[in-house]
């Protein structure tokens, strides 16, 4: 006892009155977004407005390095914040002041500025990095994809983790420069623009700029030896393509395929309003995955999707995405029927106008081809869960979720909605509850029991209550 020279209450009061008034307040940025599905994903306390990716690869080695500045904006009073990243940091700088950092969980690069930093102020993150990506996994996995003369970034929900440091949830969207290195006689692709190559010393720079606000999982980085077209679609949209110079027997069908880019991409306009982007264009490098993905401006196409022949199906339902998805993001990884069921249903809608059968006609296809105890009908695509988040239903039954919808406000309300939504929520963030408000407004009609009939339960509906089908 007698060695207590100061009583609690004092010492605490000495410790306050030590500490500034901001850092009183302040406290570490949550290590997740808040996304139930995926609950480490993204970070809390402040929201990215702009990356600039300085970037150099050797594709020999898969080594990967450069530096990643953050433009960002506190959305709290912060002492520490998480940004979502796998390689290895080597420096951090917040607003030019060197900060401390650590790991931790799966994925997390935790950062402690020299000074707390107050709510709604800019911040400028600088993190230097370098590392293998292809030697990095979180809970398991990897989805850096090596390639015999490279390496592609591009998958869902997660891919930025292997290339550069983000708050990684489709609800912090930005806009991106991304320049690369790569040894000369090779390209690298990305998302938007390309403003300009440079080559010095054995190395040609790509420099690339996505300009409108794009999700983390949608900026892409593909290096390889690829070859590249550029033109201008018939409505005046840029189209940049790219094509691994080793497709082998898929190049001719690849091409015939994506080369359609602009023609689809003006199509698709027609139904869904102005492509909401400065340039189209996707990218086929030689991968061994099996899927394609919506990346913003330049979709990822796996060589596999051209191995029967063209198939703009495809390319129809990337180009889809372009507005459900890209321009309007989910505000939530259960909200991913708004993406999915969407662009599934423009595939339907690119089937009819090729009459190899009508949109009703695939909608009383789906529901006919699933007897009542598929475990199709098991899957709730309005809220599939994680594990089942690209299940086939999410697609199909999501897009026969759409015909009934279709069904009930009639096609006068329906194609209103379609080519409203891109407008009313324009680089955005929305939920499927917002759509179905959308829908009530446009169409005057109350949604609910629709909505639930064919988005929220777990069996097939009934035949009575199937207004998606004309059986
Ligand atoms: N969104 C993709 C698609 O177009 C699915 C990616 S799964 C890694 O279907």
């Amino acid at each position: 006892m007698h060695r207590r020279l100061i009583a609690p209450g004092a010492l605490a009061a000495s410790l306050l009155l030590a500490i500034p008034a901001s850092a009183a307040s302040s406290s570490p940025g949550a290590p997740g977004i808040g996304d139930p599905y995926y609950p480490a994903y993204g970070n809390g306390g402040y929201d990215v407005s702009h990356y600039d990716l300085r970037l150099t690869y050797q594709p020999r080695t898969d080594e990967l390095e450069g530096t990643a500045t953050l433009l960002a904006t506190t959305t709290q009073d912060l002492s520490r914040f998480d940004l979502d990243f796998l390689l290895d940091v080597s420096e951090v700088r917040v607003n030019g002041a060197k900060a401390s950092f650590a790991t931790s969980g799966q994925h997390e690069l935790e950062i402690t500025p020299a000074k707390p930093l107050p709510k709604g102020t800019p911040v400028t993150v600088v993190v230097r990095y370098s590392g293998v990506p292809s030697t990095k996994s979180a809970y398991g996995f990897s989805t850096w994809h090596r390639t015999p003369d490279g390496a592609v970034a591009a998958d869902e929900p997660e891919a930025a983790w292997w290339w550069y440091p983000s708050n990684d949830h489709p609800l912090d969207k930005a806009t991106y420069d991304v320049s690369v290195a790569v040894p000369d006689g090779t390209q690298a692709i990305s998302n938007g623009t390309l403003q300009s190559t440079s080559s010095r010393l054995g190395w040609t720079r790509y420099n690339w700029r996505s300009n409108k606000p794009q999700a983390t999982y949608l900026t892409t980085l593909a290096v390889g030896k690829f070859d590249i077209t550029t033109g201008t679609s018939e409505g005046g949209v840029p189209v940049v393509n790219a094509y691994s110079k080793d497709l082998g027997d898929n190049d001719g069908a690849a091409r015939a395929s994506v080369e359609r880019t602009g023609e689809l991409v003006d199509w698709l306009s027609g139904y869904f309003g102005p492509y909401p982007f400065s340039s189209a264009g996707g990218y086929v490098p030689n991968t061994t995955t099996g899927y394609a993905l919506e990346t913003q401006t330049r979709v990822y196409y796996s060589p596999k999707q051209f191995a029967n022949g063209s198939n703009t199906s495809v390319v129809v339902h990337e180009l889809a995405h372009q507005w459900y998805g890209d321009d309007v993001s989910l505000k939530g990884w259960k909200d991913i029927w708004i993406n999915e069921g969407f662009a599934r249903y423009a595939q339907w809608l690119w089937s009819e106008h090729e009459g190899e059968g009508t949109a009703q006609e695939l909608a009383d296809y789906v529901y006919a081809s699933h007897p009542a105890d598929d475990a199709f009908w098991a899957v709730e695509p309005g809220d599939p869960g994680p594990d089942d988040q690209f299940d086939i239903a999410v697609y199909d039954w999501g897009a026969l979720a759409v015909q009934a919808l279709r069904n009930e406000i009639g096609d006068d309300a329906f194609f209103a909605v379609l080519k409203g939504w891109p407008k009313k929520h324009a680089y955005g963030n929305a939920s499927v509850d917002d759509f179905r408000k959308y829908a009530e407004q446009v169409s005057g009609k109350q949604l609910a029991a629709l909505f639930d009939t064919w988005l929220f339960q777990p069996s097939k509906p009934a035949v009575s209550a199937a207004r998606g089908v004309s059986l």
